[in-house]
């Protein structure tokens, strides 16, 4: 190897390098988000969730209180296609067909189709209450524009039936570093 290909390669190993160390800086930064999220359709329910998002882990922290105890209550990251629309929180004006509640449907132009199910759902202790902690792997391009999102808990009985779709709990993502 002449003095001028010496050069050249090292010239490109130190731009590799330094390639490498700025995309390992971005990949060990963790992203934390959080929602307060409150009732719906009259539930009672309060609840915050926390979000940590570095690499393809998503870590998944959720209080809540108020719940239907012995129920498991799906709980979800909403968010509209258009990920630059931020989703947000329906209000009875939600409520199409009258009948009082806003409906898993009813809701969908506010917050938006399932982004990511934070799953396993969880039993909901006697009182009522949900300590959640959970580690989900994910592709990180399918959770883009997190401050975006919402967080939407369901399951309710109305008049003695238990509907699972039904919204009991919503707020939106913001930021939390
Ligand atoms: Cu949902």
């Amino acid at each position: 190897m002449n003095a001028k290909n010496l050069f050249a390669s090292t010239a490109i190993l130190a731009l590799l390098t330094s390639s490498v160390a700025f995309a390992s800086d971005n990949q060990n930064k963790a992203q934390r988000f959080k929602a307060e999220l409150t009732a719906l359709n009259s539930s009672g329910v309060v609840a915050e969730v926390k979000l940590k998002l570095r690499d393809d882990k998503l870590n998944v922290k959720i209080e809540a209180s108020g719940l239907e105890p012995g129920r498991i209550h799906p709980q979800h990251i909403h968010g509209h296609d258009d990920a630059s629309i931020n989703a947000d929180c329906p209000t009875l004006i939600a409520d199409v067909d009258g009948d009082n509640l806003v409906s898993v449907t009813e809701g969908l132009p506010n917050y938006g189709p399932i982004v990511l199910p934070l799953t396993p759902f969880d039993l909901v202790d006697d009182e009522g209450n949900l300590y959640y902690r959970t580690s989900i792997s994910i592709d990180p391009s399918q959770l883009q524009a997190l401050h975006n999102r919402a967080i939407v808990m369901h399951g309710m009985s109305v008049n003695g039936t238990y509907i699972p779709s039904l919204p009991i709990a919503c707020g939106q993502l913001k930021s939390n570093d």
